[in-house]
């Protein structure tokens, strides 16, 4: 089978596996093999039954990977963590019940993880209503955003391409979630421009390499190390044995913290397990 289909397929069956759980919550045992695409969880175990906001006012939050990056043709990231992920995200960045949400490809993402953006609308997002559109070619504007209540923006591999885009993201009254793994930085084609005004980290590199005990190690395109992400389970309602921890294997931006308030609910560590050196992977921060 070629790779586009297996990769098709895989998200066909994922998103058939999602929406078998979604309609059976409460009565997992069945199910269970059906959703292997999920990992190994009980239905309502995984993902969150409950879509109900976690906030009172509109949130920025910055999930620094693909969640659909693919090696062999099979998710890296695991699914039921992947579905915790995005549909957490959604409720803690807009506090409005059911929102409009505007999915944004990034016009210059490139080809890592092509089926990335895709996957988070057809199978994350697939309890939300979303409208997904190409960034317009000028970048996103005012009149673009209007009348959504919150702008999911994706780029899975690459740095964001417009700084148009991001003061459009800065301005905009509701929720904002930035998804890709080279978000934490703007532009490595045109002109570089920092990202920190909108996503509250501080730019350090690209991410690739970890140097532990001074050993350099390194983190691409799933042919290196893999980095091991944990989620915060006292800020990530429903995180279990199940979707707690996952495994990473592209590059995440090393950033540090730089905006007050600015929490981080999921960390990353690269290297040997020995390795304690830890970078943000996915905060979150109220907007004013
Ligand atoms: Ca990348
Ligand atoms: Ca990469
Ligand atoms: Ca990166």
């Amino acid at each position: 089978m070629k790779t586009g289909l297996r990769s098709k397929l895989m998200i066909f069956l994922s998103a058939t596996a999602v929406l078998i759980g979604f309609q059976n919550c409460g009565n997992d045992v069945a199910f269970t093999e059906k959703i292997s695409n999920l990992g190994s969880l009980g239905v309502c175990s995984g993902v969150s039954c409950d879509l109900t906001p976690l906030t009172a006012t509109p949130a920025v939050v910055t999930i620094l990977m693909a969640l659909g990056d693919q090696a062999n043709s099979q998710l890296v990231v695991k699914g039921a963590s992947a579905q915790l992920i995005a549909e957490t995200v959604v409720r803690y960045a807009s506090p409005e019940n059911d929102p409009k949400v505007l999915l944004v490809k990034d016009r210059a993402r490139g080809t890592e993880s092509a089926s990335d953006s895709d996957y988070a609308k057809d199978v994350l997002l697939a309890r939300y209503q979303v409208t997904q559109i190409e960034e317009p070619v000028g970048g996103l504007l005012d009149s673009d955003v209007s009348g959504y209540d919150l702008i999911w923006f994706n780029n899975p591999g690459t740095p964001m391409g417009l700084a148009v885009s991001r003061d459009t993201l800065i301005r905009f009254r509701g929720g904002v979630i930035m998804q890709g793994d080279d978000l934490a930085h703007g532009s490595t084609s045109g002109t570089a421009f920092s990202m920190e005004a909108l996503t509250g980290l501080r730019f350090i590199d690209n991410g690739t390499d970890v140097t532990c005990a001074g050993v350099k190690y390194n983190h691409n395109d799933n042919n290196g190390e893999k980095f091991r992400v944990s989620l915060d389970p006292t800020k990530i309602p429903g995180a279990n044995a199940a979707t707690i921890a996952f495994e990473y294997g592209n590059d995440i931006d090393t950033t540090e913290v730089s905006r007050p308030g600015l929490e981080v609910v999921a960390y990353a560590q690269g290297g040997p397990a020995a390795c304690t050196e830890k970078r943000p992977a996915i905060v979150r921060y109220l907007k004013n």
